[in-house]
């Protein structure tokens, strides 16, 4: 795969300042699939400050220049999808057609919808007798996962670039090569030198010197929960802004009316797509007592169907976490009907489709997120309990219920609990 050696800072590729680098692993071969700095504060210091320079000029131009290089963004994005694809499965390991149908054009669309909305938003508002301006907040430092690589990248950046922001994006160690390809894409937009900047490298070295760096003025993250809480807390002792977007445990709600197969074919489907690795899956499904036999065995049979056609996890730590979370589920009593913690293949980080039944709500299991392919199936008794199961857990980033369909009536939605650990910042399907 091609890389570059350097940073990608005021318009042009520069050198690292350290001479540390990252391999990048396929993660199912366990090849190493290329080589890029690994960024150090040094680095970091020189992209916020290319930021900084190129702020006043890129926050004056008009919303109309601004869109027509976030259209000239999605264009390069465009004429560049195969490779997108490709790069995508090299370093995450999705299949192929998963990368071309979602890592590729999913962070397209989310570009053309912010040429758009940069377009068309009022920028400025008349309130009574005041007029209200809505300015750019300054340099933003991104940090990104890898579970969706470049969605995570562009759903930071084109809202940033579309309000007249800079900013300096900080990509996930395990994919960085997408985030570079994304660079020179920027580049090839014709975006001005200084307002996109790319430092590759370690989370507590590159990571934290962004998140720490006093010309950063709103920091964005996405990622774990642990990490999000101290970016969270150093953003606040340095007073800058801080978008957080972190873990769910999202709840599948079935109601007896629902059409069950379906509700269960399309909920297991939505755990074990992207291997597992979306933190708005719908990792809990909750079925009622007298069709939750049934619902077990549909499930069983819809996760043995996909073997190990939905990819491997990101690398040889993420299968020992979500391993050692089925050993949980186990020991704590839940019953496995899918899967389990032996690999299915002998090379590569592959975790098969795993399904839980019996489980209840104390489980860790039902807690914590795995982030992997792992469903856990709840009995409840009526839908007050199926509520307050839903509930039950400090996360709170999607929820879906099934029923029949009511001809003429708005759908019934149900109010779940609003996390404090999980603050949805980025909007889009696939964060
Ligand atoms: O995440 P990290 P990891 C969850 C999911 C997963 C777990 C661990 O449960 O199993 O997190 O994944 C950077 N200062 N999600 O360890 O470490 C890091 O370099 C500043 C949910 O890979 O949080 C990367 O760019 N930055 C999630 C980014 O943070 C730091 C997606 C995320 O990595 C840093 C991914 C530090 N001290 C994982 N330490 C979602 N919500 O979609 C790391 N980073």
């Amino acid at each position: 795969m091609k890389a570059h050696d350097g940073m990608y800072i005021d318009g042009e590729w520069r050198p690292a300042a350290g001479p540390d680098v990252i391999e990048v692993v396929n993660p199912v071969d366990e090849q190493v699939v290329g080589r890029v700095p690994a960024g150090t504060a040094e680095d970091v210091d020189a992209a916020v400050r290319a930021a900084r320079a190129a702020l006043p000029a890129w926050a004056a131009t008009g919303p109309a220049e601004r869109a027509a290089r976030l259209a000239a963004l999605r264009d390069v994005l465009t004429a560049r999808k195969g490779e997108i694809a490709e790069t995508v499965t090299a370093e995450l390991g999705s299949p192929l057609k998963f990368s071309q149908a979602v890592h590729a054009a999913v962070p397209i669309a989310v570009a053309g919808s912010y040429a758009e909305l940069a377009a068309t938003y009022a920028f400025e508002e008349k309130v009574g007798n005041s007029t209200v301006f809505h300015e750019p907040i300054g340099v933003v430092g991104a940090i990104t996962p890898w579970n969706y690589p470049l969605h995570q990248i562009v759903a930071k950046v084109a809202p940033a670039l579309a309000a007249g922001c800079t900013v300096v994006v900080k990509p996930a160690e395990d994919t960085p090569l997408v985030a570079q390809l994304f660079a020179e894409a920027v580049h090839e937009a014709g975006v001005p030198a200084g307002v996109f900047n790319l430092v590759t490298g370690l989370g507590p070295v590159a990571g934290q010197a962004l998140a720490e760096h006093p010309g950063v003025d709103l920091v964005s993250f996405t990622g774990s929960t642990a990490v999000g809480r101290q970016i969270g807390a150093t953003a606040s002792a340095a007073v800058k802004k801080v978008a957080l977007e972190l873990g769910g445990k999202s709840a599948n709600v079935i109601l007896p009316s629902a059409d069950l197969a379906r509700a269960v074919n399309v909920g297991v489907a939505n755990v074990m797509s992207n291997s597992g690795r979306t933190c708005s899956a719908w990792t809990r499904m909750l079925v009622h007592r007298e069709q939750y036999d049934e619902a077990v065995e549909l499930a069983a049979a819809a996760a043995a169907k996909y073997g190990d056609r939905i990819g491997p996890v990101v690398n040889a730590k993420q299968r020992e976490r979500v391993r050692s979370y089925i050993e949980k589920g186990v020991a704590e009593g839940a019953r496995l009907v899918a899967g389990g913690s032996e690999s299915p293949r002998e090379q590569g980080y592959f975790v098969s489709p795993t399904v839980f039944a019996d489980v209840t709500p104390d489980m860790t299991i039902a807690q914590e997120e795995i982030f992997g392919p792992v469903l856990s199936i709840l009995r409840y008794e009526d839908e007050e309990d199926a509520l307050r199961i839903a509930n039950g857990t400090v996360y709170g980033l999607a929820g879906v219920v099934w029923r029949a369909p009511r001809p003429g009536r708005t759908p019934t939605t149900y109010q779940l609990a609003a996390s404090t650990a999980a603050a949805s910042t980025v909007p889009g399907r696939y964060a």
